[in-house]
């Protein structure tokens, strides 16, 4: 039983506006900047564009404070624009996924202006109000954003709830009027033509009555508290009555940003009958990392926990569910820098991750730039920093006595401001993404890493992935196979093979910079093999004791 929907069999690339092009000098990427930019995604070989959020926003968080759900950026344009990008992209046979943002509003949506103006305003309960214990926060929770997720609101003398920035107060999704407000505005961009959503730290809608405090596990006077408020009582309600009074009504593609889901959750989420998405964005891959201090801890990354991970959900989620496949968005570091090699291999293990996750079952997502296997950026000062939560965390850490020298360190790895550097399109002045001065420092190595010089180059990571997309759409086994891990002890070699019908797919690749040896006693009993792509030219002859250059991929056919 092979149910085919056309969100399985569609590849995603996700464009973040503000860095992607700019199309009047004013150095923010905006909505014509895409429009004359979908040739390219379109040479790639994608077919679905997801947009991180154009709505109106002070952008405190880059368009994640939305102040007003049916109207566009004035910096990315107008509605008119958004609505010739939603038509050009149609024109050319691809579909528009819109992020759907509705944990939280900007402090400055007309709601929470209207909900702290007064105790009685008919708004108040659009918001999580409290009044707080003994001239203190309710509880210990702490923001995602560091701090508290409360903050004192002078005008009434009560806390609101904001689980991101202080200018993100979290909805009150108890309130049936603005479960309702929110149905409203999802009809709203529903009819204007839209494909689909990608839903926002969506599993966060419902906190745990009380707010009790969450148990002290680290110094300071704020914990994490996610077990709060990470699929509380009532979000499987919530949800299944968006299924109810919008989803179910339209084919839709939907992808839940869901941090700390298991395989368990995500088939209840994702459920034919039930569930309310698609697919889910899972974590466990690109949190492979055994050692502590969260996320802007020492890095322990390793890939045998990220093959488990992958394993596990790809096993696990083999006859019901769905995948997504990803290594970046612009949350994340950039991941050749991170899984890969950006100096000697940069190219080799661009491609090598490549190869991993697009042979793999799932919807594979491309993150603006990752294409051209584009780096991680170290800015000097912390000046040059954008990112809402960077720039937090470094104050409340220096604050609480940290080093800058080690926090620098670790804001050049885990920064999502890696992500955000505007995206190379050539060697000119800007990577030509400007004409004038970009909002956010550009990567200095533009001249050497660009589309333009990728777009003439058959060797580049660019051709590559246009490659590996094209395999996907060739081969149903690359679609539909069922994933099997192989030898899967091995400390640096990553094989697995995808099987259906007579045909095998057997993919190998090297996670390290050493030649490696690969051994696999049952090829013998194929007849036939065939080498469908590979990262070294000419490409590796597969034997069954072979040896894999640093970073090497291939991927084979076989026949029995
Ligand atoms: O991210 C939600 C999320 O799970 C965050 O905890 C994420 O880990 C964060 O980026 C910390 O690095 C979504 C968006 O993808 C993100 O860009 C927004 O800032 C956030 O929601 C608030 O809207
Ligand atoms: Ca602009």
């Amino acid at each position: 039983m092979k149910k085919t929907n056309w969100w399985k069999e569609s590849v995603v690339y996700q464009i973040y506006p503000r860095s992607f092009k700019d199309s009047n000098g004013d150095g923010i990427g905006d909505l014509q900047g895409i429009i004359s930019k979908l040739d390219y995604i379109q040479e790639l070989g994608a077919d679905v564009v997801w947009l991180s959020p154009v709505y109106k926003s002070p952008n405190d968080d880059n368009g994640y404070d939305i102040s007003d759900y049916r109207d566009i950026m004035d910096e990315f344009g107008t509605m008119a624009d958004w609505e010739q990008l939603l038509q050009d992209v149609h024109e050319r046979g691809m579909k528009l996924i819109m992020d759907l943002v509705v944990n939280h509003t900007s402090d400055e949506h007309s709601w929470f202006m209207e909900s702290r103006s007064s105790k009685d305003s008919e708004y108040r309960d659009y918001y999580i109000w409290h009044p707080g214990t003994d001239g203190r926060p309710p509880n210990n929770w702490e923001s995602v954003f560091s701090g508290s997720v409360w903050q004192y609101d002078e005008k009434t003398g009560e806390y609101y709830l904001h689980l991101y920035s202080t200018k993100q107060p979290d909805l009150n999704w108890e309130n049936p009027k603005v479960r309702e407000d929110v149905y409203d505005m999802m009809h709203f961009w529903i009819q204007k033509g839209i494909d689909g959503f990608r839903m926002d730290t969506i599993t966060t809608l419902s906190k745990t009555p009380g707010f009790p405090d969450a148990p002290q596990v680290k110094e300071g006077p704020f914990q994490p508290a996610t077990q709060y408020y990470i699929n509380g009582p009532r979000l499987q309600d919530y949800l299944a009555e968006m299924k109810r009074e919008v989803l179910s009504k339209y084919d839709l593609m939907t992808v839940g940003e869901t941090p700390g889901a298991t395989p368990e959750e995500a088939l209840s989420l994702t459920d034919e009958e039930t569930g309310v998405m698609n697919m889910l964005f899972q974590w466990e891959h690109i949190e492979a990392d055994p050692g502590t201090g969260g996320k802007w801890g020492e890095d322990t990354w390793s890939m045998p926990e990220f093959r488990r991970a992958m394993t596990k959900w790809q096993v696990e989620l083999e006859s019901r569910g769905w995948n997504t496949l990803y290594l970046s968005n612009h949350d994340q570091p950039r991941q050749v820098s991170r899984f890969g090699n950006d100096g000697e291999y940069r190219g080799e293990s661009a491609k090598m991750l490549a190869t991993c996750l697009h042979m793999m079952k799932g919807t594979p997502f491309v993150y603006q730039g990752e294409e051209l296997g584009m780096t991680n950026v170290a800015f000097e000062t912390i000046e040059e920093y954008r990112c809402v939560e960077t720039r937090n965390m470094y104050r409340a850490a220096i604050e609480a006595g940290g080093d800058h020298d080690s926090l620098m360190k670790a804001i050049h790895r885990k920064s999502r401001d890696n992500g955000r550097t505007p995206m190379h399109w050539n060697a000119e002045a800007n990577g030509g993404f400007t004409t004038g001065t970009p909002w956010i420092g550009i990567n200095p190595n533009y001249p050497k890493i660009n589309a333009e010089r990728q777009l003439g180059d058959p060797n580049s990571v660019f051709q590559y992935y246009k490659r590996l997309i094209a395999l996907r759409r060739e081969y149903p086994v690359i679609k539909w196979g069922t994933y099997q891990v192989i030898l899967e002890d091995d400390p640096y070699v990553y094989s697995y093979s995808r099987v259906m019908d007579e045909q095998t797919l057997l993919v190998i690749c090297n996670f390290s910079d050493q030649p490696r040896s690969f051994r696999w006693d049952t090829l013998h009993t194929y007849a036939r093999k065939q080498l469908l792509i590979g990262n070294y030219n000419p490409g590796v002859e597969l034997e069954s004791d072979m040896t894999l250059r640093p970073y090497e991929a291939a991927v084979y056919l076989l026949q029995s």
